[in-house]
């Protein structure tokens, strides 16, 4: 069985280094949260898989490709041959600000079934990874990732439930009656501070939301603060990490390297700090290369931000 096993669409990112309405040449890449965490982890040598559904198209034969160049098992994951893989467009509108347009509705992937899951839910995992992500492309992946979490929760693999929550795809109303009860399965729940209320209620400050959710049997809370670094809630109190001092050149994907960051660090049986400054690395690596997870590190890697720490 993988250390690792997530669960979710995984996308062709078509990247355009200026505005997309003057044109120009795109690149093509490997883009989704839950396969970019999957590519986190394996980079550091651990076990990864990812299941979901790809089409039977050029897009889906270039995710399988990639996924498996960077060592991740796509044993668990289903060709559709009547949807397309989904596409999505991402800009750099101006320096400081990138726009991402979707072409998923319909796609392959959004129309992911509990019975994609079965096998690999069977096959085992030592941590599944879901996101809020999921549960907004369609009612039946929204059954499938619920499907999931009950099924890992009930067979003992802890389950991390990473928010994510995508404006594009649905209203903070629909997230919150989607998530909330997703949350009572996780062991680990990773949110930036304005996703929080989307497990909890809305208004509720930080500390309540966390107390409600340690009620509900989640172990761990972490907080992203984004270039504040992160908290982390455990049972036994709370710890703050800073963000590494990097140049930042391309943010997407760094809550995603964070979160492999965490995992990895708990699947090498690293103390609370330990997995945090590990996320904290791998956020910095995100965000000071380009691409989604282009520049994530292999474990040789992991000690060129030394000296990188904020103080
Ligand atoms: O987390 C980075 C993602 O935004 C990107 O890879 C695509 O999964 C994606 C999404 O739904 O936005």
């Amino acid at each position: 069985a993988p250390d690792l096993l997530t669960v979710g669409e995984a996308l062709v990112s078509l990247r355009s280094a200026g505005p997309l309405a003057a044109g120009g040449p795109l690149t093509m890449h490997l883009a989704g949260a839950e396969s970019n965490v999957a590519v986190g982890v394996a980079r550091l040598g651990h076990r990864a898989a990812w299941a979901g559904r790809v089409g039977a198209d050029e897009f889906g034969e270039y995710v399988l490709r990639q996924l498996r160049a960077e060592g991740v098992a796509v044993d668990g994951v289903s060709r559709d041959p009547d949807r397309p893989t989904g596409l999505m467009f991402l800009e750099r509108r101006t320096a400081d600000l990138t726009r991402v347009q979707y072409h998923r509705a319909g796609s392959a992937g959004s129309a992911l079934d509990v019975e994609d899951l079965r096998a690999p839910l069977t096959a085992g995992a030592r941590m599944l990874h879901l996101t809020g992500i999921t549960p907004a492309l369609s009612d039946t992946a929204r059954a499938a990732t619920r499907w999931a979490a009950e099924a890992a929760a009930g067979a003992g693999i802890p389950v991390c439930l990473d928010v994510n929550h995508r404006a594009r795809l649905w209203s903070r109303a629909a997230a919150r009656e989607a998530l909330t009860p997703l949350a009572g399965y996780a062991s680990i729940v990773i949110a930036s501070t304005d996703e929080l209320d989307l497990v909890g209620d809305p208004g509720a400050d930080e500390s309540t939301v966390v107390a409600e959710l340690f009620r509900r049997g989640v172990d761990t809370v972490l907080v992203k603060l984004g270039a504040d670094g992160a908290r982390a809630h455990a049972r036994d109190g709370v710890r703050h990490t800073g963000a590494l001092t990097v140049t930042a050149v391309d943010t997407v994907g760094a809550g995603d390297a964070f979160t492999a960051g965490y995992l990895s660090g708990w699947f090498d049986g690293l103390d609370l700090a330990g997995r945090l400054r590990r996320a904290a690395t791998l956020g910095a690596f995100a965000v000071s290369s380009p691409g989604d997870w282009e520049g994530l590190p292999r474990r040789a890697e992991l000690s060129l931000l030394d000296g990188h720490e904020a103080g």
